[in-house]
């Protein structure tokens, strides 16, 4: 079934040089882009997007990490997109995401891991529409 993720190049990426890299990954798979955005975010935009994790211990320096400076976002379409992504993306935690993952292969940290996706129909929507109000 065809759907839509939301998707964060993270401030690290964007740092590192690794936004061609990680797109490149996404569109060899054969996901398709139809949203795409170099944007830097407040705290309050940080505190939407991660809802669910604002009173968690980590989200102090989470919330600092993410406003850091410019992330791409973007919203990829296709068969299973948000589980693809997920499984493309790896374990949360750099160090222990399984080699060829992005995670896996690029971070060595559970923070600065690179990339979001959505984990559930429900956060995709949610998400696309905070990211992209305006998208068809
Ligand atoms: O969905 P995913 O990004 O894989 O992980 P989440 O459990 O939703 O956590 C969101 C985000 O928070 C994660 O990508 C890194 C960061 N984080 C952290 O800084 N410290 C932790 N102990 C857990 C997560
Ligand atoms: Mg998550």
């Amino acid at each position: 079934m065809s759907q839509r993720t939301l998707v964060l190049l993270k401030p690290d990426t964007v740092r590192r040089g690794l936004v061609g890299e990680i797109l490149g990954r996404f569109e060899a798979k054969g996901l398709s882009i139809v949203a795409m955005e170099l944007r830097t975010i407040d705290g309050e935009t940080a505190d939407q997007h991660y809802a669910e994790h604002v009173e968690r211990d980590f989200y102090p320096p989470l919330r600092t990490f993410v406003t850091s400076g410019p992330l791409v976002a973007l919203v990829l379409e296709g068969d299973e997109a948000i589980e693809v992504v997920r499984a493309l993306n790896g374990a949360t935690d750099g160090r222990k995401a399984n080699p060829g993952t992005i995670r896996g292969d690029h971070s060595l940290s559970n923070r600065e891991n690179l990339v979001h996706g959505s984990d559930s129909p429900e956060s995709a929507e949610r998400e696309i529409k905070l990211w992209f109000p305006d998208l068809p």
